[in-house]
């Protein structure tokens, strides 16, 4: 069985810049993972659950364990002389690292989400890690701005996440297709135990929060009408645990669409483009799906702020398309 690194290298040409340096981003990603991990396992035992007391950025109550990933991820980036500024959900500002001089000439922006969907840990549902990568937009010798960090989603050149589930799985990509990797606790080691996914051609899951069906716009109640159709060729079925990563996790490999939507109360979604909407867009082109906000390609769009929310749809492209025509045809 391949390891992370041993796949990597396997790998390399299909990488178009340099391997130590993929190598040394995935050895920070691997470490904090791994820290992440023993403490998830072991959150009812240990003082990092439930609430910090404070609230982040986006206004939402940080649990304890958002702050220690956080720390855990951000603190591992920084000493392997490759990542050059980071954004996090659970910081207001972008985080600069001041360049040493043993550092590789290739430089990167990591953009994290370092804990999704962390209201579910005191009752032990799955969450995750989300992570994107972009190259330092403009020269490496200028100081990183906000501008490296609000490059199209196109432009990503690795992107991925980690689900803390029955088991620690690492999905990733750089742009040639999408490959997980389980984490054997008792070596440490992350091993590829799901190389080249993609989803099924028909998907029959649908996740969306019906907890806001009367908040939804008409296009959206449409599809869910149609997805609830009374016919016996209507296969549909309705999943939603409210973990990114988890519903997204299991609509890959079972195939199903995943629907964030705006309502009257939240005209942009919920889900943030930089560190939720743009690494799950890319993963989800990458396993042969389609990712829009209901009128356009997320990879597609020019971030303008970093904290910003777009309304978020990904899935099989046949289950996509459909419900961006009920939202032309009822919007
Ligand atoms: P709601 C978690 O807070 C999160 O950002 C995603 O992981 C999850 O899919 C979504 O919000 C759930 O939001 O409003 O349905 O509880």
């Amino acid at each position: 069985m391949y390891t992370l690194g041993e796949f990597i290298i396997e790998n390399r040409d299909n990488f178009p810049y340099s391997t130590e340096s993929l190598l040394r981003l995935f050895s920070s990603i691997k470490l904090a993972a791994k820290s992440v991990h023993k403490e998830i396992n072991k959150v009812g035992l240990t003082k990092n659950i439930g609430s910090s007391g404070k609230m982040n950025i986006q206004g939402e109550n940080q649990q304890k364990l958002d702050f220690f990933a956080h720390k855990t991820f951000i603190e591992s980036f920084k000493h392997r002389n490759v990542v050059c500024g980071i954004a996090s959900e659970e910081s207001k500002d972008i985080i600069i690292i001041n360049k040493k001089k043993n550092t590789l000439n290739d430089q990167y922006i990591v953009l994290i989400d370092p804990l999704d969907g962390s209201s579910n840990i005191d009752v032990n549902v799955p969450i995750g890690t989300i992570f994107s990568v972009f190259k330092k937009n403009y020269s490496c010798e200028k100081k990183v701005t906000i501008n490296d960090f609000l490059q199209k989603g196109i432009k990503q050149i690795l992107a991925g996440y980690i689900i803390y589930g029955s088991s620690t799985i690492l999905v990733y990509s750089v742009g040639n297709g999408v490959h997980g990797f389980t984490l054997d606790p008792s070596f440490g080691t992350f091993y590829l135990s799901h190389p080249y996914i993609s989803f099924p051609k028909k998907g029959n899951i649908y996740s969306i929060n019906n907890g806001n069906y009367e908040k939804f716009s008409n296009g959206i109640k449409k599809f869910i009408e149609f997805c609830q159709k009374k016919d016996k060729n209507n296969l549909y079925t309705s999943r939603y645990i409210g973990s990114l990563v988890s519903d997204f996790h299991r609509n890959m490999i079972h195939g199903g669409i995943y629907i964030y939507p705006k309502t009257e109360l939240s005209p942009n979604g919920k889900l943030r483009l930089l560190y939720e909407c743009n690494p799950i867009a890319f993963l989800t082109e990458q396993a042969g799906g389609k990712a829009s906000n209901g009128y356009e390609r997320i990879l597609d769009i020019k971030p303008c702020k970093l904290h910003q929310r777009i309304p978020f749809i990904c899935g099989p492209k046949n289950m996509v398309f459909k419900l961006e025509k009920f939202i032309k045809e009822y919007e």
